[in-house]
């Protein structure tokens, strides 16, 4: 009966333990996830992780099996043990030839572990270097600025022509099979950019800049957040890296680069009447008005974007509408103020903005 118990007590703990496990690889996978890389630089880095993965398993596996061989070992031992009549002499019986195997079972053991380290050391080596330098040549890379602010992403688009380059916020739209060079600061605290289909973590350190050679090879709208806790919001400084065709990229980005459209009906001209009396000029830029203020996302194609406060909110009416009366309910602590404004008033701000493409 005992032994029965014991049994069905060792397979529920088994099963449980089988439970764990499977939850903790089912973290693993998933839309957000490094291994399911779509560029040259993740695809290295989910190798890495995948050898590192199967080694360390069937380590854990041979570690698991020495140690019930020895349990059972162990317990044979003592059923098979002979009762010694107690003398007065304890009874030591070393014997050499076991002591001499074990101590050969434990010195392989110890250069096999100080092996696997080393190949590791030198896999992660070779896949830090591959991934971090330069491989492409210069005429081909698409550059693109990064800043880090509380709680949200500076996007800034270089190019020869100034009047074809433009800022942008928390969206990065890059080209499928080009590699794209990312130069990044902040502008306050500590940063880190992490798109994990993608790349690996790179921080973003004020006064300082940091590069990311980044290529995406397979169309799609990958998440991104910011991995180095910066505050309060820190949790709410999501990104999205944006993979299209290079006709889709081009076309956006000559949209991108235009003056925002001008107010067409009474009620959006009333609106940028709002914005432009209100305090949103202090903070926010609407290129082709008076509005250029650079403390906030620049607003200029605002309505070309999936998503607003940094990947927090789907870019709805009604989500802008909530977020432009009172933000601080919706992102507490980030740093643009509620604003009471006239429902009329509000009505035409929202028309105006949405209006933004
Ligand atoms: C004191 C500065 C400040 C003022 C004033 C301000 N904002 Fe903002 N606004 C911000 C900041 C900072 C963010 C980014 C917040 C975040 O995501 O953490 C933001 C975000 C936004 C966004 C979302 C942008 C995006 O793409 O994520 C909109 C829309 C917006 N503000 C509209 C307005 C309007 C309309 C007004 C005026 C009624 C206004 N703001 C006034 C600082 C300000
Ligand atoms: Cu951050």
């Amino acid at each position: 009966m005992r032994m029965m118990k014991g049994k069905l007590l060792t397979q529920r703990g088994a099963l449980a333990l089988a439970a764990a496990w499977g939850l903790m690889l089912s973290g693993c996978g998933g839309v957000n996830s490094s291994l399911n890389s779509v560029g040259p630089q993740a695809a290295r880095i989910e190798k890495l992780w995948w050898l590192m993965f199967y080694v360390c398993s069937a380590v854990f596996v041979l570690v698991m099996i020495a140690l019930f061989v020895s349990v059972i070992r162990a317990r044979q031992d003592t059923a098979t043990r002979v009762e010694i009549p107690a003398t007065d002499e304890p009874e030591l019986k070393p014997e050499p030839e076991r002591e001499r195997r074990m101590t050969r079972v434990v010195v392989g053991a110890t250069a096999v572990t100080v092996l696997i380290i080393f190949v590791f050391l030198v896999a992660s080596f070779f896949t830090g270097r591959a991934i971090s330098s330069p491989l492409y040549a210069p005429q081909n890379v698409l550059t693109i600025e990064v800043t880090g602010h509380q709680w949200w992403w500076e996007v800034r688009y270089d190019d020869a022509t100034p009047s074809r380059m433009f800022t942008t916020a928390n969206e990065i739209h890059v080209p499928v099979g080009q590699p794209v060079l990312l130069q990044m600061t902040s502008r306050d605290v500590i940063h880190s950019f992490w798109a994990p289909n993608i790349h690996g973590k790179k921080d973003l350190i004020p006064g300082k800049s940091s590069t990311l050679y980044i290529e995406v090879d397979h169309p799609g709208m990958y998440r991104g957040q910011c991995a180095e806790f910066c505050g309060h919001q820190h949790a709410n400084m999501g990104f999205y890296i944006i993979a299209e065709s290079p006709e889709d990229f081009n076309r956006w980005r000559d949209s991108q680069a235009q003056p925002a459209v001008s107010p067409v009906t009474d009620s959006q001209k009333r609106g940028q009447q709002v914005f432009l009396t209100s305090t949103c000029v202090m903070c926010h830029t609407i290129r082709g008005t008076l509005a250029a203020a650079t403390e906030a996302p620049d607003l200029t194609h605002f309505a070309s974007r999936q998503t607003f406060a940094a990947g927090t909110l789907p870019n709805t009416r009604g989500h802008l509408a909530g977020w432009v009366v009172d933000s601080q309910s919706i992102k507490p602590g980030n740093h643009m103020p509620p604003n009471s404004l006239e429902s009329d008033d509000l009505m035409a701000l929202l028309d105006y903005l949405e209006n933004l493409k």
